[in-house]
């Protein structure tokens, strides 16, 4: 080909491919989910995606993510790395073709095992485009290949720039500015607890993140690398690490049913919650679906068809529903399916009909052989569920007076709660304040037209350690059903919330900003966490954010929400200023806690949101949780929020 026409016929490619790559531009969210701290680690997870993909093809054995100084992303694998040779159809390197077209990925490749491939599967090309600057290195056929792109657009045509007998690919991006306005900053938690989850998820690829934004006091960056031998049995291991185990050992499988790849692990524990992780293609499928209902189902009936056949419910006056057997039950199944259906708000609910039966199967297969190769672990596991059936109905007496408060008498708002006029809930907020008296501050201070306030005494009740029926007898619970107006549970699903009538859209946790308050928004967190959670995943939890400091000067006052800001206020103040330091609200008047904590237009709230439930679930069993050892080890490493991600 001539040069002209080399670079004629590269310029129409260029244009055709340019239509796609200008609309990921125009409409991010549509690929991304949005332009925000999640759309920004979401690049990461595409482009690393496809390093799996080539893993899963038994190409691949190590990943490596690092994020740069500039907050720009390096990953590498060493699969075959990506094809460098003219694509046919398209007249340029294939490298070309998977960085600058939308959809392109390993789509030329069909029998590549492709089945991976991000939340919205949209490609290594969509990271190109939303890049200011993307380099790609491929290391194939004896050579080195290069070619970068900025905003998507090649700068060049593929060149070689050496020789290499390895094989890989290496990709270097760095988030545009134009498009990621609101913050370009990595975080290596986020990034790290994704990495890991990949690694346990697929076993035997050994992947590595590292930070080279600064050095520990040995002049080190920071580095982990995940390596699973055993895939969801470590996975298991790591989510109930707080947990006590009943039964032996984890429950596993691990095979093909009616060509959909299965894979489940799973474990009883004293607790009483349930704690159920699904994935398809890597993907957490936080809705559930199709794979859900058939673990549900294969659990079910091959436990119950056991417990009837043992004789040990003969003496059982009532049925025993499905959530008594999955009460102090971890699991995680993961499913690999070709083309997926996702449904649900969003997008997380499987829909792929076929996969339930195949889900089912697998998981009667695998219990049927465990109950009979285990029966010690069998009777332990019949018994509680039994156990979990009476405290079920214990329960649901517990719940009726807590419905019939509700929903019976309409003026049944609890007598603590000092409501607002509003009627709208989409404009009323309400404050749980901790303690009668910071409740009476915050009565005075607020907006009554718009802010409730219901104080709540003391400690509130550890959910994590109380049966379903303690947590309905609990008076501060039952007056935080009754004052959101929420109402819960039907006989199958003891959780079901009913979010209809809900009366405020704000759900605020104020408490304060101490050891014991942050206890105590623990507590309040871990209880809608476990049991209203959908109030979390509609971000309706917020906590509010009071002051540490005021510091004085005659008539200039201002405050201060960590030390670095009380110093340079006292600078700024000069010589002769007071600091007071607040160890509660208690110690702040009414208008103080609304200038600094509920005026909307200065305070700052956090909206709670779970980023990923797995850490979520797990760092809440550790705080609230039995054991103390490991509850320890993570309040000193960590502040105490630290993964919850509020
Ligand atoms: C298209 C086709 C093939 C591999 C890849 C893409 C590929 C993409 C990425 C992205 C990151 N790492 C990657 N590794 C591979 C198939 C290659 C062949 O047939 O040899």
């Amino acid at each position: 080909m001539s040069e002209e026409n080399q670079s004629k016929q590269y310029s129409e490619d260029s244009i055709q491919a340019l239509e796609g790559m200008e609309h990921v531009r125009m409409r991010p969210s549509m690929y991304i989910g949005d332009i925000g701290v999640r759309g920004l680690h979401h690049l990461v997870y595409e482009v690393v995606d496809n390093s799996i993909d080539e893993a899963l093809g038994g190409y691949c054995n190590e990943i490596a993510v690092t994020i740069n100084e500039d907050n720009s992303i390096t990953t590498k694998d060493n699969g075959r790395g990506i094809p460098v040779g003219i694509h046919k159809k398209e007249g340029v390197s294939a490298l070309e073709v998977v960085m600058t077209k939308i959809g392109a990925g390993g789509k030329f490749d069909k029998d590549s095992y492709k089945v991976s491939g991000g939340l919205h599967g949209v490609g290594v090309s969509c990271v190109n485009a939303l890049s200011e600057r993307l380099t790609a290195t491929v290391y194939r056929d004896g050579k080195i290949w290069e070619q970068t792109y900025e905003r998507g657009k090649a700068l060049d045509p593929v060149k070689s720039i050496g020789d290499s007998d390895e094989t890989g690919t290496l990709v270097t991006f760095k988030p545009d500015a134009q498009i990621f306005t609101q913050t370009r900053e990595y975080s290596y938690d986020t990034l790290s607890l994704r990495m890991r989850e990949l690694a346990y998820l697929n076993k035997g690829i050994t992947i590595t993140i590292t930070d080279r934004r600064e050095t520990d006091d040995d002049g080190e960056f920071k580095t982990e690398t995940f390596l699973s031998e055993k895939g969801l049995v470590e996975f298991i291991h790591f989510l109930d690490e707080s947990r006590e185990a009943i039964i032996g050992d984890v429950i596993s499988m691990e095979g093909e049913k009616n060509g959909v790849p299965v894979e489940v692990a799973m474990i009883y524990n004293t607790s009483y919650s349930e704690n159920l992780h699904s994935y398809v293609n890597n993907i957490n499928t936080h809705e559930g679906g199709t794979h859900l209902a058939g673990f549900r189902r294969g659990l079910t009936s091959t436990l119950k068809k056991y417990a009837d056949s043992s004789g040990l419910l003969d003496k059982l006056k009532f049925e025993i529903a499905g959530d008594d057997f999955r009460e102090g039950l971890t699991a995680i199944i993961s499913v690999k399916v070709g083309e997926p259906q996702f449904e649900g708000q969003t997008k997380t609910k499987l829909g792929n009909r076929e996969v339930t039966s195949a889900v089912s199967q697998a998981v009667s297969e695998m219990l049927e052989n465990y109950l009979e190769e285990n029966p010690n672990d069998a009777k332990i596991i019949v018994q509680k569920v039994i156990l979990a059936a009476q405290a079920r109905h214990a329960a649901k007496k517990a719940r009726e007076m807590v419905q019939r408060k509700t929903v019976m008498s309409g003026g049944g708002l609890p007598g603590k709660l000092s409501d607002c006029s509003e009627q709208d809930p989409a404009l009323c907020e309400v404050f749980l304040v901790e303690g009668d008296s910071a409740g009476g501050t915050a009565k005075q201070g607020r907006d009554r037209n718009f802010q409730a306030i219901l104080p709540l005494r003391g400690k509130i009740l550890n959910v994590e350690k109380a049966m379903q029926h303690k947590v309905f007898e609990n008076e501060e619970i039952r007056n935080i059903y009754t004052a959101l107006g929420v109402t819960i549970g039907t006989e199958e699903d003891s959780k079901a919330l009913n979010l209809e009538k809900l009366r405020y859209h704000k759900v605020v946790i104020m408490c304060d900003a101490d050891v014991d308050g942050s206890h105590i928004s623990t507590l309040i967190l871990t209880f809608f966490f476990r049991y209203m959670r959908e109030l979390i995943e509609s971000g309706y939890i917020y906590i509010a954010t009071p002051p540490l400091y005021l510091v004085k000067k005659g008539q200039k006052k201002d405050y201060a929400w960590s030390d670095d800001q009380r110093d340079r206020l006292m600078q700024e103040f000069g010589s002769g200023c007071s600091v007071q330091r607040y160890k509660g609200l208690g110690e702040m008047n009414a208008e103080q806690l609304w200038d600094t904590t509920m005026n909307p237009q200065e305070r700052t709230l956090r909206r709670v949101n779970i980023d990923n439930g797995g850490e979520a679930d797990r760092v809440f069993s550790m705080l609230m949780g039995d054991e103390v050892p490991p509850r320890r080890e993570f309040i000193e490493k960590n502040a105490i929020y630290a993964n919850i991600d509020v």
